[in-house]
């Protein structure tokens, strides 16, 4: 069935070890994932959707244990603790090896075996990289379907070489005590175990996009990040493209196809969506920053979703959508969940199966974290360049945390290495899209510190380098927070589409069109310049958003000082010098 050598030595090695009865190779066409689908709807993976409604649309529900990433058992398997670094939970690869596939051993007895030969990246684009997933979950299939390019022509391009992903999935019994994500970077392996949920199971994702490319691009050259691309076109036809890491469910979505208020859109404004999670840059020939996204759908948090927050997701998941952990409506089989609309469906199923009554129930009847894999190809603001080979260049890098207090809406760096220390003291309040508490605040750097797969004292070496070799045609690094809020907890920015107000200024920046006020931690917006017109926000309000409180960055810059400790010895003096040069800007001594 496999000619290419090196995949079917893999592969039958696989088969001894799980034991599988059938064994099928996905080519990613649709009568084989219709045939699929028909099955996993037999057997209750899935519930087909209102065809009227919802065409080619399907739910799944993943076991109550299993609702979201778990960073407390993903592994970072390098022969060294070191290379793991300080962020990562480090396990020894061989001990590593020999636990999992103990776990693994004959767990598809009774069940077929699926091959999935897929690419990060569109196949013919030089930067695009291969992986092969083997699941026993068609959940994962149809799932991997969407949110990569999955195709025969895969196996053509690796021919007889090991340049591949190698993904090993295994349901097993869902046992969290036995649930391990792990990676083995060295290897350009992934296995993971006791796990449906997608973080964990959709392995080109967040393991091999992140987690393993990070760890190839340290070597090869280019950098995986957590970050949406986007395009802003001007009224004068130009379209620039922004860059923007947020830790996750920070609305990356949301602003990735954001729609300008209406009298953006007069004047000629248009966004494009390039890619909404995962950014893969580069210099290019001539000499700028480039990135492309090596997905090709989105997989994205359902609660909050709606028409007035994120319309094209919403037309985005209208066709060939899989929801995860959502509401059933039983009365027209749809879907639903908290944020969608006030229509609370009474006769309906919670995202635990139970019978539940949206009027009446005070649980949730969404799970936080559902979600709904679409199409990139649905979304009514997708890039033109979104099938491009080369990716797109990139004028401003955007770094974003959710804090109620300290950051300003807006701030931009002193310059490229400034911004790579913003970029390093990136925090948030933790959200539902990890397992965890929720509402605490973590440092989550580039917010890639569940997602880079090496040493992160390096990594910021790596983004130091990145500025070396970009010189003068380096992106703007800015940082933006639209979550600040009031005593009462109100926010006090609109959020959603009337970012671009942001976001234009950070373009004009770029183009140095506009001054901007000099600050201990950067450039901060003239309140005039932070277009408000048509905007239900008091000028106090957004005078008061765009300050810097000293005192409160006076006790930040502790927390940032007890922060680096954890880098001691591979922080790069660039970014221990920012510190302190941010201090005595603060006049600390
Ligand atoms: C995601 C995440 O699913 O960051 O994108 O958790
Ligand atoms: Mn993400």
């Amino acid at each position: 069935m496999i000619k290419n050598k090196q995949v079917s030595i893999w592969i039958e090695s696989l088969s001894k070890l799980l034991n599988p009865d059938n064994v099928v190779l996905i080519d990613g066409s649709n009568e084989q994932l219709e045939e699929l689908r028909r099955i996993a709807c037999n057997n209750g993976e899935l519930t087909k959707l209102n065809e009227d409604k919802l065409p080619g649309c399907y739910l799944h529900r993943t076991e109550i244990n299993d609702v979201a990433r778990v960073e407390d058992r993903t592994f970072i398997c390098t022969p060294t603790k070191e290379e793991a670094g300080p962020t990562n939970n480090w396990r020894d690869p061989e001990e590593m090896y020999e636990l999992l596939y103990g776990i693994a051993r004959g767990s598809y007895k009774g069940k077929t075996m699926y091959i999935i030969p897929y690419s990060m990246c569109p196949i013919e684009s030089d930067y695009a990289k291969f992986g092969i997933e083997v699941t026993d979950s068609i959940y994962v299939v149809l799932n991997m379907a969407i949110m990569t390019r999955v195709d025969k022509k895969v196996l053509e391009k690796i021919g007889d070489s090991d340049n591949f992903v190698k993904g090993l999935h295994a349901s097993c019994e869902i046992d969290q005590e036995k649930r391990y994500i792990c990676h083995f970077p060295q290897d350009k392996t992934i296995i993971s175990v006791n796990s449906g949920y997608g973080g964990n199971v959709l392995l080109g994702k967040k393991c091999f996009a992140l987690r393993i490319a990070s760890y190839l691009g340290k070597n090869e050259g280019f950098m995986a990040e957590h970050m949406l691309i986007l395009g802003i076109q001007n009224p004068e036809g130009e379209t620039k493209y922004i860059a923007a890491a947020f830790p996750s469910a920070c609305g990356k979505t949301n602003l990735s196809m954001l729609v300008p208020p209406p009298s953006y859109k007069e004047k000629g404004y248009k966004v494009f969506c390039v890619g909404d999670d995962i950014a893969w840059m580069r210099v290019g020939q001539d000499g700028q920053l480039w990135a492309i996204n090596p997905e090709n759908g989105f997989f994205g948090v359902a609660p909050g979703t709606n028409y007035k927050t994120n319309p094209n997701a919403m037309k985005t998941i209208m066709s060939d959508t899989i929801f995860t952990n959502v509401v059933l409506d039983k009365d027209d089989n749809t879907v639903w969940w908290e944020g969608l609309n006030d229509n609370y469906p009474e006769n309906a199923v919670n995202w635990k199966g139970e019978l539940w009554n949206g009027k009446t129930s005070k649980e949730k009847g969404a799970h936080p974290n559902s979600r709904f894999t679409a199409p990139a190809k649905n979304c009514p603001c997708i890039s033109p360049q979104f099938d491009s080979l080369y990716g797109v260049p990139i004028s401003a890098i955007v770094f974003g945390g959710r804090r109620a207090r300290v950051t300003p809406l807006v701030y931009q760096s002193r310059d490229f290495n400034n911004g790579v220390f913003v970029g390093s003291i990136m925090a948030s309040e933790t959200t539902v899209a990890a397992s965890g508490k929720v509402g605490v605040v973590r440092r989550d750097p580039m917010a890639m510190l569940p997602f880079c797969g090496y040493n992160m004292g390096e990594y910021f070496n790596k983004w130091i380098e990145l500025g070396k070799q970009l010189g003068d045609k380096a992106p703007k690094i800015f940082n933006v927070n639209w979550f600040r809020q009031d005593d009462n907890g109100n926010f006090l920015w609109p959020g959603f589409g009337e970012n671009i107000r942001v976001l234009d200024w950070i373009l004009k920046r770029c183009e140095n069109k506009i001054n901007a006020i000099e600050t201990p931690i950067g450039y901060i917006p003239y309140t005039k310049d932070i277009n408000s017109d048509d905007l239900d926000i008091k000028k106090d309000t957004l005078e008061y958003i765009l300050g810097v409180d000293k005192e409160l960055w006076r006790q930040e810059t502790l927390r940032i000082e007890e922060f680096y400790k954890m880098f001691k010895g591979i922080m790069p003096i660039e970014l221990n010098q920012e510190l302190e040069q941010l201090k005595s800007r603060l006049q600390i001594n």
